[in-house]
This record gives C-alpha cells, structure tokens and sequence, in this order.
C-alpha cells in the first residue's frame, strides 16, 4: 500500500507492531477524549486564503533563537523508542539529523544520552524528568557534558495518566510476558526482527537506557515522578542549565508568563498528546490565549497534516512537536520512515502555504 499520509503510516505501525506496543503508541488515558479532541479540534480550524499572491516560490523555514530551522518541526521527547526499532532514538536523532531539525532524547529513552550523542550530529535536546532531584541533576550534567543544546522539563506528569489500553495488555510494571503477550509477539515475526533485543524487554530491560540505576528505573517505569517539584525547584534548574530551557506541558498562560519571568527561554503548549488529563483542552484551542507571552510557543499534540502545522503557525506558535507522528514513521520504515513522515509533512505545508496565498510564516497578505 502506497503511504501517502500519516494517517497511512499509523495503519502501517497497527499492522506491524504487537497489540500491546501499538497501544502503548497510539492510546491515551481514561476514556482517550484528549486523544479525539486534539484531533477534533484541528479539523474544526479553517485556514481562509488570501490570493493573488505571488507565491511560485515558498520558504517553511523559521528562525529559532537566531537559527533557521528548515521547517518549524521538531522531534518530540518520547520513552521507549526501542518498542518500536532496535536504537529506536538513535534512529530517530539520525533522522532528524538528516532533516536538519531538532531531536528531543526522552529521560524514558532506551539508548542513553552518550549513545545518542555519539551516534548524531544534529542537534539534540534532552527531555528532563525529576523522579528525584539528586538524580535529576546527574542527568542535567550529563546532557550538559554531551552538549545537548536545549533541555526540555516536562511537567505535566507528576503522576502517570491512567492508561488503560496499557492495563488491558499488562503492559504495566512490573513487567511479565503473559501467554497473551507472548501470542501477540510471536504473530509480529517482522517487529521481533526489527527491535532485536530492545523491543519486547524494553520495559523489564533498559540496560542500554540513560537511567540504568534500577531503582530510579523502576519509578520512571511505573512514572513516579517526584510530585513535589514546584516553581522554586524550576528557579534552581534555570541556574543549573546554562543553555536554552523550555517547560512542557503548560496549558494555561499565566503559568507560561511565570515560567518565562523566572528566566525559562520557551514554552510547550501540551497536553502530553491526550495522555495525562483526560479531561485537558486541547493545546492547540488554547495556544490563542498564550499570545502575550513574550516567548516562542510550541505546540504539540494531534498534528497529523502539514495543514496542522500551519494552523498553529498561523495561530502563534513558533515551531511544533511531533511525537506519534515520528514513531509510525519509525516503526515502519526505522530511519527512513521518520525522514518520509517529516518530508510528507514538508510537502503538505508547502501546499498549503502555496493555496493560502502565503510564501513563508511571516507573509501574510
Ligand atoms: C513507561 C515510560 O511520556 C508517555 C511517556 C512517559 C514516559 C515514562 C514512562 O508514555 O506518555
């Protein structure tokens, strides 16, 4: 089947991953209304064009603190890469590297910070979260030493959502294969192969990850994270981490504004793609709101379409986050798939910019 879409790409990752690790990818939390509203709420905006625009030629690229981004797209921070290739996040960094835009490395990653960092030369981010903060400072120091360029702190999961097609499958710690899951794997021959040894262990065996004490693996596992992380606790990691900081997961602005008065450089509109609060707004219904903040805005969650991209561009964002969209990509074709979902991306926002009458993100007529 021709892939044309990411849509396409998802029913691809359905076909070739075990039940339960497709569900870890694609679900959300309690009744997924978050997952569906993100998507909803896409769909509801209608982009108008102004035309007669001279618009043979187009430029999607975006400045980002000085530095021209080749689209305003960057890989998202997600954990257990390694469910869906062998060195899933090195892949992914590869990719982007290729791509020319950023990769965000999960605390939750499979391959560790050096790992990444040796194998790429793109630039790379590195996602923070705090299960405890001795341990969270190890980790800032490490990303520092192997020159990750931004820190990302996620902070929307002081506890884990309730994930409930991940329940249904086991798939929650402590990790066992049940004859259930075993059937499942043994029915995917092409995703055994393609994950080798960092696939099906991946949650029981990290042994490769950035976290490999099994103490603090087994709180990032079973997400508990360190709940009483607050706003004096983000004033000592600004002081910590010399480079770009951004927070993640903010979805109200007056949280966004005290973020960026304590010296936090930009902010990730989020809902952790519908899988903490259920019940949150979607981030791109609520990014209007932030137009006050006087910092770049990311948004994420539910984008599938280049048209997407330019919805939250056009609604104030400054660059997007994929996350999803980059993994069907990734379980597909490894590598290669990720390159191919961000260049169909690339395609589909070229498109709408020419159908908007728009040559770039700042022209609008
Ligand atoms: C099992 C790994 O952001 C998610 C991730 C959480 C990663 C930590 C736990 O699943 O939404």
């Amino acid at each position: 089947m021709a892939l044309l879409n990411v849509e396409d790409y998802r029913q691809e990752a359905r076909r070739l991953l075990p039940r339960f690790v497709f569900d870890y990818l694609d679900g959300g939390s309690e009744d997924e209304v978050a997952v569906k509203e993100n998507r909803a709420a896409f769909e509801q905006i209608r982009l108008t064009p102004r035309l007669l625009n001279d618009v043979s030629v187009r430029d999607q690229s975006v400045d980002w603190f000085g530095r021209r981004l080749p689209t305003p797209i960057v890989i998202a921070p997600t954990g257990l890469n390694g469910l869906y290739r062998k060195d899933g996040d090195i892949l992914l960094a590869r990719a982007a590297a290729r791509l020319g835009i950023p990769f965000a490395l999960s605390t939750a990653s499979n391959n560790s910070i050096e790992q990444v960092a040796n194998a790429s030369n793109g630039d790379l981010w590195f996602q923070l979260y705090v299960m405890n903060r001795d341990f969270a400072d190890q980790l800032v120091d490490r990303a520092l030493a192997a020159s990750f360029s931004h820190l990302v702190l996620t902070v929307d999961v002081p506890m884990g959502g309730k994930r409930e097609r991940d329940e249904r499958n086991n798939f929650i710690m402590p990790f066992h294969f049940r004859p259930k899951t075993i059937a499942d794997v043994l029915c995917h021959p092409r995703w055994l192969w393609n994950v080798g040894r960092h696939g099906a262990p991946a949650m029981a065996n990290l042994a490769t990850a950035t976290i490999t004490d099994p103490n603090t693996q087994a709180a990032l596992l079973s997400r508990k994270m360190d709940a009483s992380f607050d706003w004096d606790d983000l004033k000592r990691l600004r002081d910590r981490w010399p480079r770009r900081l951004l927070v993640k997961g903010l979805l109200h602005p007056a949280d966004a504004e005290r973020a960026v008065s304590l010296g936090v450089d930009a902010v990730v509109v989020s809902n952790h793609g519908g899988r903490q609060l259920d019940a949150a707004p979607a981030p791109i219904e609520v990014l209007p709101g932030f137009s006050a903040v006087k910092a770049p805005i990311v948004v994420d969650s539910g984008i599938r379409r280049g048209s997407d991209i330019v919805k939250a561009m056009s609604l104030g964002a400054s660059a997007v986050m994929i996350g999803r969209a980059a993994l069907f990509g990734l379980a597909t074709g490894g590598e290669k798939g990720v390159v191919d979902v961000v260049g169909l991306l690339q395609v589909e926002i070229d498109r709408t910019l020419a159908l908007m009458g728009q040559r770039t993100f700042n022209s609008r007529s």
